[in-house]
């Protein structure tokens, strides 16, 4: 009998010598996660389009997250084996331009030639026929790491986000489980060649883009299920207030389309099932311990796609999603040129290309 009791204290012992030994192990030191309000403004009912796309270089183009396209009218996109691979209009397309990088995000065309590339090891590049320079890589003597997207001004500026200054694209799970505002949004100043810091303490710093007058910037705080507006000029110039709160979805990146409105690639990083998760503290700090637990709160990301377009005065006009993810998925980007949707993502091999009309 006495030794039954022994046995049961002893594993009641283990067990608490284990939970401690993961929570003090932890790598995150987690906030509550504030999930976003059934919004008003969300009218606009899922529905199946993206089911429609075609498929632009299926099987060469590894997880290419972000796309842009230049004044001729050809499409670029970085993937995950550091390559700028380019389309053509003639349909063919180029493999361009390599660096030694899994990691490469945003993109975004530069006005004078070239294209300007976020790498999370390497801070921000700027591609060129000629070659690859690195225009910032430190900002107030810290290495930039994790750069996530960039918009170039007309007068060279290169505004650009900083996800997480805390954690890596290979650890982006544990910055939403931290839930800690670690992102910035930075400008590089071409006559200077310096970078400063405009935006800090943002909830995973994402998509970047100008306004259509280039009166103001949006900033999207993935983490926040928002976007941020920053004017530049006017009479409110340096003020930033909120562009759109409460999506259905954390936003990724985001792009300015011809009629001035928006585009905006929304994430399922809170899965259905799985909102608890976000919510308790003690339950975050086991689960970061466990790989497999992580990629089980995060597989809604890859049964699902969703894009919107959103006016310059922050309200939803359109809305596509694959709500299985079964066509394409983890839709990270949409970019409108000549009425047509492309789509970048970090679940395919393709980029997705919708008719509009
Ligand atoms: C398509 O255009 C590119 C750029 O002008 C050229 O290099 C390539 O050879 C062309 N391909 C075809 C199949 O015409
Ligand atoms: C916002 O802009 C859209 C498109 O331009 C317009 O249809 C809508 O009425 C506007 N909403 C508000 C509240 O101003
Ligand atoms: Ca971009
Ligand atoms: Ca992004």
């Amino acid at each position: 009998m006495a030794l039954i009791k022994h046995a049961w204290l002893l594993l009641l012992l283990l067990v608490i010598a284990f939970l401690l030994q993961i929570i003090f192990f932890s790598p995150i030191s987690p906030d509550i996660l504030e999930l976003p309000s059934p919004s008003s403004v969300l009218i606009v009912p899922s529905n199946n389009r993206l089911q429609e796309v075609i498929k632009l270089g299926e099987g060469f183009l590894p997880a290419p997250e972000d796309v842009a396209v230049d004044k001729n009218g050809i499409l670029y996109t970085a993937t995950r084996d550091g390559w700028i691979r380019r389309l053509h209009r003639n349909g063919s397309w180029e493999d361009w331009m390599k660096v030694e990088s899994s990691t490469l995000l945003g993109i975004t065309t530069a006005k004078r030639g070239g294209l300007i590339v976020c790498d999370c090891e390497k801070g921000l590049l700027k591609f060129t026929d000629d070659g690859v320079t690195v225009l910032a890589s430190h900002v107030h003597g810290s290495e930039i790491r994790f750069a996530d997207d960039a918009i170039e001004a007309s007068d060279g500026s290169v505004y650009f986000s900083v996800a997480s200054t805390k954690f890596q694209l290979h650890t982006w799970h544990l910055d939403v489980l931290e839930a800690k505002p670690y992102g910035q949004l930075l400008k590089y100043d071409p006559a200077t060649e310096e970078t400063s810091i405009l935006l800090d303490g943002l909830y995973f710093a994402n998509g970047v883009a100008l306004s259509k007058d280039e009166d103001f910037l949006l900033v999207c705080e993935s983490w926040r299920f928002r976007c941020l507006k920053h004017w530049l000029k006017g009479e409110s110039k340096g003020k930033t207030e909120i562009f759109i709160e409460n999506l259905p979805g954390a936003p990724d990146n985001i792009n300015l389309a011809p009629d001035g409105t928006f585009w905006i690639a929304l994430l399922q990083v809170v899965f259905k099932g799985t909102e608890f998760v976000h919510t308790s503290r003690a339950l975050k700090l086991i689960i970061s311990n466990f790989p497999k637990a992580i990629g089980l709160v995060f597989s809604g990301l890859k049964k699902k796609a969703t894009v919107i377009n959103v006016a310059a005065n922050g309200s939803i006009l359109r809305r596509f999603d694959d709500p299985t993810g079964s066509v394409i998925s983890f839709v990270t980007s949409a970019v409108e040129f000549e009425d047509h949707l492309y789509l970048g993502s970090l679940n395919t091999d393709f980029v997705g290309k919708l008719p509009l009309k």
